[in-house]
């Protein structure tokens, strides 16, 4: 495994580092927030509850703390990403565009947005990249774990899982509606994330979904995600291993079971944390 000498390494620096710099990033995402908004009203799929602007440093703030028990933050790193490396291309036989990639949506609180093109298929609310990409953008230089064991270091740059989370309200347990700021335990407990075809697979606790670390990326290294890793959007997920990183998002699914995951059914740990 070849390390970049110029990423810094020493934890403790590391973690000061972040934590100012997590500071930086409420701060932006703060600012963004308004044109989060707009994009509520202009796109409607919002249930009507507004997400005030002060809201949003809190939501950072608390979730980056408090919700995350078993979690701390991935290492992020100076300099440069190293060489590429893909593995795994289950799912993504056959091409995509971009402009008419849709990620459907599942177990909303509100699914009354929901609309069905295919018999075959549930009713989802339906999401562009377009709309994941006027969230506000967060990058990232993580190392990105295989379990067979090398690693890249890669500059990232896409939406929070969290931020998109806390906009369409997940179903929740109680049924009320949902506050996943002041509330996530009410939030069901899982999500499923599948490629298209669905032949590829993953599914998060809930915990690991709202990590602030958690992204939907559009973009590596500066430029555009290229399809072998995943174009148009996929998961980076820095506190697992490679395998939860799913590339080429079709559909994502709130639910209180456990989904199914590609490879814990091939018999590693489901959990799949570093
Ligand atoms: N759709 C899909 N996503 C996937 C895989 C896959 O086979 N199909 N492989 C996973 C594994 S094992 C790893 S290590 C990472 C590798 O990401 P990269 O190809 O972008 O480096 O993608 C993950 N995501
Ligand atoms: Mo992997």
């Amino acid at each position: 495994m070849s390390k970049n000498p110029e990423l810094s390494h020493e934890p403790e620096a590391e973690m000061r580092r972040l934590s100012r710099r997590s500071f930086v990033w409420a701060g932006v995402a703060a600012a963004s927030a308004f044109g989060a908004l707009r994009w509520l009203d202009t796109q409607d799929l919002n249930n009507g509850i507004p997400w005030p602007f002060r809201r949003a440093l809190a939501l950072n703030e608390k979730l980056a703390r408090g919700y995350f028990r078993g979690y701390r933050l991935a290492p992020e790193f100076e300099g440069h990403a190293t060489s590429d490396r893909t593995n795994g291309d289950i799912g993504l036989d056959g091409d995509v565009d971009e402009a008419t990639h849709i990620i459907r949506v599942l177990g909303l609180h509100d699914m009354s947005r929901a609309v069905n093109h295919d018999d075959d298929k549930e009713a989802a609310v339906e999401l562009t990249v377009s709309q994941i990409k006027a969230m506000p953008a967060v990058s990232m230089l993580t190392e990105l774990k295989c379990i067979e064991g090398w690693s890249i270091f890669v500059q990232w740059k896409g939406a929070r899982l969290a931020d998109l989370i806390a906009k369409l309200g997940p179903a929740t347990r109680s049924g009320r509606a949902p506050d996943v700021l002041n509330h996530p335990d009410d939030l069901l407990e899982f999500v499923g994330i599948s490629t298209p075809d669905d032949a590829y697979y993953v599914g998060l606790d809930m915990a690991a979904a709202l990590h602030p670390q958690t992204l939907l990326c559009y973009e590596m290294n500066g430029a555009p995600l290229t399809p072998e890793h995943g174009a148009p959007l996929r998961l980076v997920i820095p506190v697992k291993y490679g395998v939860k990183n799913i590339k080429r998002i079709g559909s994502i699914r709130f639910t209180s079971q456990r989904p199914k995951d590609y490879w814990a059914e091939l018999g590693y740990d489901w959990y799949a944390g570093l």
